[in-house]
């Protein structure tokens, strides 16, 4: 009887060592340790043992009882250990994979445009100023010699909030607004980029609302040559340095006198074609020497200080400067538009 239970151990505990699965376990623990597993039986038989060998093969059965009962817990939890470690393997985030690509956004290309155009003129010394684009009717025309009866002041032209106040129609009135804070202390040297609105029907090369870039340099000795020199300055790095400039006679009511610039065609050279429409030239901005009346209004004397000012369409520069054929598409941002831009 000895013999057969320390078979049975032996049995038993290889199997254990050899089971892969939590079922294989639960089978053996059943074939051996089940109510009609071998040790089961051999313990019933005890009684026909004598006094003497029962009480030794009770305490054998029962240790070798224990000891695959022992060995089958310590194989289970290995094995629930196992799958645990499994489990967690399957599962951890695998933080080596690419992550999916950021789609990169770009500024607007009338933001470039005017951002391009604000490093030229700081790069001159100028500053940059901004200002309300709610204005009240006197820093728009009044301060601007742009006198009550002026055809320009026409309520078809501008849109009004109230009988004094408006949307402003070009960016003036700031630079007015900033020469008036200096109480007649020069010298200015500022450039007013904003958005600008006119009664217009939206076209091809008109919108009620669009953009304006103007500069103004005031101080002693400002001369026409120096506002020449800034901007020929100015459309040699904006459109090439072959670029030439010509300054023709023109009208603003703020400036006397006043001027218009040309530049020589980037797309023929000057010899004309269809971008400069056969003339060999192409206006780009206008400007002129401050009237006296406006450095008056604002707190200078024009006895003492003069200045120069010039004001352009960054659109207008957009348009030439990348081929584009309509200003709406500035403002009606498809996509298909904004993203040909997107190497500048
Ligand atoms: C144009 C022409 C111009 C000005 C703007 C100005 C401002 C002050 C005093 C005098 Cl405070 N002038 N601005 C002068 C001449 C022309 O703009 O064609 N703009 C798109």
């Amino acid at each position: 009887m000895q013999e057969r239970l320390q078979t049975l151990k032996e049995e038993a505990l290889t199997q254990i060592e050899a089971a892969s699965s939590m079922k294989e376990l639960q089978d053996i623990r059943v074939a051996y340790l089940g109510k009609k597993g071998p040790i089961t039986e051999i313990l019933r038989g005890m009684g026909k043992l004598s006094a003497e060998e029962r009480p030794k093969m009770g305490q054998l059965a029962n240790d070798i009882r224990a000891a695959i009962s022992e060995k089958l817990d310590e194989k289970t939890q290995v094995m629930e250990k196992a799958a645990v470690e499994e489990k967690l393997k399957k599962e951890t985030i695998d933080i080596t994979l690419p992550g999916r690509p950021v789609k990169k956004g770009n500024h607007h290309p009338l933001t470039r445009v005017i951002e391009e155009i604000e490093d030229l003129f700081l790069g001159m010394g100028f500053s940059i100023a901004e200002g309300p684009e709610v204005e009240t009717d006197y820093y728009n025309f009044e301060a601007l010699n742009l006198p009550k009866d002026h055809p320009a002041r026409d309520m078809q032209d501008s849109f009004y909030v109230t009988e004094e106040t408006l949307l402003r129609t070009h960016t003036s009135p700031m630079q007015a607004r900033t020469m008036e804070k200096l109480n007649g202390e020069g010298p200015v040297k500022i450039i007013v980029p904003g958005k600008v609105y006119r009664r217009d029907t939206d076209d091809a090369t008109h919108s009620h609302q669009f953009m304006q870039i103007e500069g103004l340099m005031v101080g002693e000795d400002v001369r026409m040559s120096d506002l020449k020199g800034v901007l020929q300055s100015f459309a040699k790095k904006m459109f090439g340095e072959e670029r030439e400039i010509r300054l023709r006679p023109s009208f603003f009511p703020f400036t006397e006198p006043s001027v218009e610039m040309d530049i020589s065609c980037f797309n023929c050279g000057g010899s004309g074609c269809s971008v400069c429409k056969g003339t060999g030239w192409i206006e780009i901005l206008g400007g002129g020497m401050v009237h006296p009346n406006v450095l008056r209004m604002s707190g200078f004397d024009p006895e003492k200080v003069t200045g120069f000012a010039f004001g352009m369409g960054p659109e207008r520069i957009a348009m030439l400067k990348y081929g584009i054929d309509d200003i709406r598409h500035f403002y009606t941002n498809d996509s298909r538009f904004i993203k040909q831009f997107n190497h500048i």
